[in-house]
């Protein structure tokens, strides 16, 4: 029976030359048979791999897909960072905002972060999905511990967002928008969403999960059918693909700077921050609660979150959860 190909050690092969390695110098080296490197490197190009084979030559290894890696996210960290300081990588999950929280149940750090290449069972807010195709984009959990009452959780979202944003800004120089409480928008296409998870006593916070969905390198036609808002991804908008591994180290050390501030200066600066990319402050807004529209100024978030609509008779509203619609 012939041995099993080492995928490592014949990438590592393939990588280490520029020119061409033939089959048989790649079967000796391997201790397997010329059909099995062959039917490997078939499955390497299936899994996105671009290898050129001739005949005479060999093979030559031209690109690799972009796989998320963990020593590739970490090495683009700022040393120091809470955020990061264990990232798990899997090609295949539900969902990483499940995963992060059994991490945390199970006593994880601070800072734990988990991603997926694809996941299956995507979540979005009040049991909507995620769709979250393999090899494109990035899905991604953090594990938070803070040491907030519960009521002031949201917060973090504000933060995420920001954090989402700064990410963007830096590796396109595109402006997304925040659409309250936790779009980001590109051109008024949603790029990305974010779900937050708590556990948490009466008066003290367990632990929150960041859920952090980006489009970065979807195609149109990944997209559903049916989505509530139209939505685009980085690669769309650019015209160009954005690395994931390198993104997702930009949006860990944007988190990483956020939280830091955050718990040194409050909600203050998170809340400018957000204020100053927010699609709709000081415009007319609709906001649906509960089955009826309120119609008012868009004026702010208050420190737990709320949004808050400015009526014409001088009252202000306080909005927790809803849809607004910028008119
Ligand atoms: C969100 O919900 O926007 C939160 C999305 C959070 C996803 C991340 S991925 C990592 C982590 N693990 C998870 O399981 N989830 C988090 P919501 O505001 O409810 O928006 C959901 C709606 O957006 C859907 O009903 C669709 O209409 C639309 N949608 C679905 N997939 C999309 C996508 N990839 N891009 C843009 N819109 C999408």
């Amino acid at each position: 029976m012939s041995r099993r190909v080492d995928q490592r050690d014949l990438l590592r092969l393939l990588g280490d030359t520029a020119g061409f390695v033939s089959g048989e110098q790649l079967s000796k080296q391997l201790g397997v048979s010329r059909t099995a490197v062959w039917k490997q490197i078939a499955a390497f190009k299936a899994a996105g791999y671009v290898v050129e084979s001739v005949p005479s030559q060999g093979y030559r290894l031209i690109g690799s897909p972009d796989l998320l890696a963990t020593e590739r996210i970490a090495a683009g960290l700022p040393s120091g960072c809470v955020i990061g300081q264990r990232i798990v990588c899997l090609p295949e999950t539900g969902s990483t905002n499940q995963d992060a929280f059994r991490l945390a149940e199970e006593g994880a750090v601070e800072g734990t972060v988990v991603l997926a290449d694809r996941q299956t069972a995507g979540k979005g807010r009040l049991g909507r999905q995620w769709a979250s195709p393999g090899g494109v984009n990035l899905y991604l959990s953090v594990v938070l511990r803070p040491e907030l009452p519960p009521y002031e959780a949201p917060q973090l979202t504000f933060l995420s967002a920001v954090a989402v944003a700064r990410a963007i800004e830096d590796e396109t120089g595109l402006k997304p928008a925040i659409k309250w409480p936790n779009d980001l928008l590109l051109g008024g296409h949603k790029i990305a969403g974010l779900l937050n998870e708590m556990n948490a006593e009466t008066d003290r916070i367990g632990f929150v999960i960041l859920g952090i969905g980006v489009n970065l390198n979807m195609a149109a036609d990944q997209f559903p059918a049916d989505l509530r808002t139209p939505a685009t991804s980085l690669k769309l908008a650019l015209g160009r693909p954005v690395e994931r591994n390198r993104f997702a180290a930009r949006l860990l050390a944007a988190l990483d700077d956020e939280y830091a501030r955050f718990r040194r200066a409050g909600f203050g600066p998170v809340r400018e921050a957000w204020s100053q990319r927010c699609n709709a402050y000081g415009r007319q807004v609709s906001v649906e609660v509960a089955g009826k529209l309120l119609v008012g100024d868009f004026s702010g978030i208050d420190h737990d979150g709320a949004l808050l609509v400015g009526r014409l008779d001088g009252r202000c509203e306080r909005v927790m959860s809803g849809d607004v619609t910028v008119l």
